[in-house]
């Protein structure tokens, strides 16, 4: 029988790692209380239970922590048996894991890079994102995720939870920064998994409105523009710039 449970997650609201457990604990159908945090002054309990990253989300189960995203969803899997998010076949969870790898160490690094650059760079930073997405276009066409409608199968699973919960993103970008990085006729079959996961209820109940987020992301730009202008340069607006774009996008660096 599954254990009895208090769940506690600290988390931020615009933050897809946050997000990630989120979606992962509604689709397991389990009941936890949030406490948002401010990326800039993190709480006390924070630093408590994530004293070597400072960093969300945290998840509290029976007051033990569990950090990092990735190692959440697979400890809730591993914790509560009932709809399962891990691939039941072993071979079958380390490509899940593999894919998880490549989505933190560079499909993420490269659509931040979109973000916090400009001119030759941002152009450079395009490329990279194209270049990741065919990867994947790649393996959902032909390779180990063929013929399936999710990364998961039937359902969504954790590589879908891990890239769809960044991947609204994209369309954010895409919009502030005016370019183009999921062109539904380069990538069909990643465009068509994308709208597919969006229309999920569990993930429309977890992913902030699309207005929000553009409003967030187009203040983050502004700070940005501000601080390479010269006009705002202190250090604290600079820690919080670079907190705020890892809230966004970035798992790997601040
Ligand atoms: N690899 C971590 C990344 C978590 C992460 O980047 N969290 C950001 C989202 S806000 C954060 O807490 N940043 C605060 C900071 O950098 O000071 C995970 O997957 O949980």
């Amino acid at each position: 029988m599954d254990p009895p449970s208090s769940l506690k997650l600290l988390g931020s609201w615009a933050d897809s790692h946050t997000h990630r457990v989120q979606l992962a604990l509604k689709l397991k159908g389990l009941e936890f209380e949030y406490q948002e945090e401010d990326a800039i002054n993190p709480s006390p309990a924070l630093l408590l239970h994530n004293p070597v990253y400072k960093k969300v989300p945290v998840l509290l189960h029976n007051d033990r922590p569990v950090v990092e995203s990735v190692v959440i969803l697979q400890y809730i899997d591993e914790t509560w048996s009932d709809n399962p998010i891990m691939p039941a076949d072993p071979f079958e969870r380390a490509v899940a894991r593999f894919w998880c790898h490549f989505a933190e160490d560079k499909l993420a690094p490269a659509v931040g890079a979109v973000f916090s650059s400009s001119g030759e760079g941002q152009k450079t930073a395009v490329d990279q994102v194209h270049d990741n997405l065919k990867l994947l276009e790649r393996e959902l066409r032909d390779g180990a995720f063929k013929g399936k409608r999710f990364f998961g199968g039937d359902k969504i699973g954790l590589l879908d939870i891990v890239l769809g919960c960044g991947s609204y993103w994209l369309a954010v970008f895409e919009e502030v920064m005016e370019v183009k990085l999921v062109d539904p006729g380069t990538f069909p079959v990643f465009h068509a998994w994308l709208k597919d996961f969006e229309e999920q209820n569990e993930v429309k109940e977890t992913i902030p409105a699309i207005d929000k987020l553009l409003e967030y992301a187009r203040g983050i730009r502004q700070m940005m523009l501000s601080l390479s202008n010269g006009t705002s340069t202190t250090a604290s607006a600079t820690a919080g710039t670079t907190s705020a774009i890892n809230v966004a996008v970035d798992g790997s660096s601040g």
